[in-house]
C-alpha cells in the first residue's frame, strides 16, 4: 500500500490529523490496534479547551457539540470546607466545554467513514521503518496477512504505550519525567449532577474531582495510593471518601448512583524531546503525558495536531519544509507551558506522602491566594482555558 501520511494510532490525535489532511486534499492511512468498538468506549478526558472547540466546529465537527457540550463558564476550587468560584469568563472572557473525549472520537470516526476514509482495526505487531529516508514503511498483521504501507510522512499518534517512540534509534530522544506516588481512581455515575461546574477539592483525606458528562451522567475522581487495586474499592467505599472529601459546611454533596465504569489512572508528566526524528512526527500522549488535574491531554494532543497538519500542507502545496522542521520546536514551547500547569494544579491540590504540615500550609496559602486575588486567579484561568495555540 502507498500513502502521503502513514498515521499510527486511531485516538483523538490521529483521527483529527487525518481529518484535517483530508481537509487540506491529503491522503493518510491510519493503522489501530483495537477495534473501533474499544476506541469509541473509551471513557477519558472530559474537559474541551476553547481552542479545541474551534478546531472542531471550524473542521465541520460542531454540531453535536453544540447541541450536547455543556459550557461551563468556571470552576469551583474546594478547601477548608467551602467552595471557591474561579470565573474564567469574567477573568479571560474564555470558557470550557464539558464533552466526553469519546463523544469527541465518535465524530472523529462519523466523519472520516462518512468521507471513505482508510482506516484499519485491530492490527497487530505494527512497526516503523526507515524512518531518516524519504519513504518511511509502517508493517503490520491482519487477519493473519503481513501488510506494508510505504508512507511519505509517519505520525506516531499511538500514545504512551505505543512503538513509534520507542522506534527512535538510542541517543536522540531526551526524556524529561515525573512519576507521582498516586493514582486517580475514577467512577462513571449514572447519578445526576449537584454543580453546575466541576469542583477540586483539597482535602486532608488526598484530591478529589467532582466533573459530569451530562446532566445526569457524573465522572469523579478521588486520589489514591498509585499501587492500589480496584478490588478493594467497593461501592460504598468509593462513595464514602468521595463524600467526605467533597461535601462542604453549606451541605452541598454529590449524589450516588450505579457506577458504570471504574478505573484506576496512574499519574505521570513526560516530555520527549525533539518530537520528530526523520519523517516520524510525534503528537499527543506518544510524545508528552501530563497529569489530568489540568485537563490537558487531549488537549494538548489537539494543539500538536493542529500545527502538524498546517505543515505537512505547507509541504505538499508549496513544497516548503519550514513549518516541518519548526514543528517539534513549535509544539514543546507550549508543552512545556501546559506541563508547568499541570505540575502547578497537582502541587496545589494533592497530598504527597512525605508533604510536611509546612508543606500542607503553603498549599492552604496557595488556595487562599488563588481564590482571593483577581491576578492569581487570572493566571489560573487564562491556562485552564487554554494558551493561545502558538504561544
Ligand atoms: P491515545 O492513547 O488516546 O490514542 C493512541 C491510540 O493508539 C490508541 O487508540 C491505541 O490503541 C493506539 N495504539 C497504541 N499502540 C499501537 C500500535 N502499536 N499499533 C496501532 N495502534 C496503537 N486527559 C484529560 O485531559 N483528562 C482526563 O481525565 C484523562 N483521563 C485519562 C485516563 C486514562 C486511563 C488515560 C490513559 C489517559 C487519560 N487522559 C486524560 C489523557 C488522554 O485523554 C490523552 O491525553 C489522550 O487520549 C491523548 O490522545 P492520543 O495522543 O490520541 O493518545
Ligand atoms: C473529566 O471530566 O474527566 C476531567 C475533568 C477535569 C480534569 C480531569 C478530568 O482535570
Amino acid at each position: 500500500m502507498r500513502t502521503q501520511v502513514g498515521i499510527v494510532g486511531a485516538g483523538p490525535a490521529g483521527l483529527l490529523l487525518s481529518h484535517l489532511l483530508h481537509l487540506a486534499g491529503i491522503g493518510s492511512v491510519i493503522v489501530e490496534s483495537r477495534s473501533r468498538a474499544h476506541v469509541e468506549a473509551r471513557i477519558r478526558a472530559g474537559v474541551l479547551e476553547q481552542g479545541t472547540v474551534d478546531t472542531l466546529v471550524e473542521s465541520g465537527l460542531g454540531e453535536r457539540l453544540a447541541r450536547e457540550g455543556l459550557v461551563h463558564r468556571g470552576i469551583h476550587l474546594s478547601f477548608g470546607g467551602a467552595r471557591h468560584a474561579i470565573d474564567f469568563e469574567q477573568l479571560t472572557g474564555h470558557s470550557v466545554t464539558i464533552y466526553g473525549q469519546h463523544e469527541v472520537v465518535k465524530d472523529l470516526l462519523d466523519a472520516r467513514t462518512r468521507a471513505g476514509a482508510d482506516i484499519v482495526f485491530e492490527v497487530e505487531e505494527t512497526s516503523v521503518y526507515d524512518l531518516d529516508s524519504e519513504r518511511p514503511v509502517i508493517r503490520y498483521r491482519k487477519d493473519g496477512q503481513d501488510q506494508e504501507i510505504v508512507c511519505d510522512f509517519i505520525a506516531g499518534c499511538d500514545g504512551y504505550h505505543g512503538v513509534c517512540r520507542p522506534s527512535i534509534p538510542p541517543g536522540v530522544l531526551r526524556i524529561f519525567e515525573r512519576t507521582y506516588t498516586f493514582a486517580w481512581l475514577g467512577i462513571l455515575a449514572d447519578a445526576p449532577a449537584t454543580s453546575d461546574e466541576l469542583v477540586y477539592a483539597n482535602h486532608e483525606r488526598g484530591f478529589a474531582l467532582y466533573s459530569m458528562r451530562s446532566p445526569e451522567l457524573t465522572r469523579l475522581y478521588l486520589q489514591c495510593r498509585a499501587d492500589e487495586d480496584i478490588a478493594d474499592w467497593p461501592d460504598e467505599r468509593i462513595w464514602d471518601e468521595l463524600h467526605r472529601r467533597l461535601e462542604t459546611d453549606a451541605g452541598w454533596r454529590v449524589a450516588e448512583g450505579p457506577i458504570l465504569q471504574r478505573g484506576i489512572t496512574p499519574l505521570r508528566s513526560v516530555v520527549v524531546e525533539p518530537m520528530r526524528y526523520g519523517r516520524l512526527y510525534l503528537a499527543g500522549d506518544a510524545a508528552h503525558i501530563v497529569p489530568p488535574t489540568g485537563a490537558k491531554g487531549l488537549n494538548l494532543a489537539v494543539a500538536d495536531v493542529r500545527v502538524l497538519a498546517k505543515a505537512l500542507a505547507s509541504f505538499y502545496r508549496a513544497g516548503r519544509t519550514a513549518l516541518l522542521d519548526a514543528y517539534s520546536a513549535t509544539c514543546l514551547e507550549r508543552t512545556w507551558r501546559v506541563q508547568r500547569f499541570s505540575w502547578w494544579m497537582t502541587a496545589m491540590l494533592h497530598r504527597f506522602d512525605a508533604s510536611t504540615e509546612f508543606d500542607r500550609q503553603i498549599q492552604l496559602a496557595e488556595l487562599s491566594y488563588v481564590t482571593s486575588s483577581r491576578a492569581a486567579a487570572r493566571s489560573l484561568a487564562e491556562n485552564y482555558v487554554g494558551l493561545p495555540l502558538s504561544v
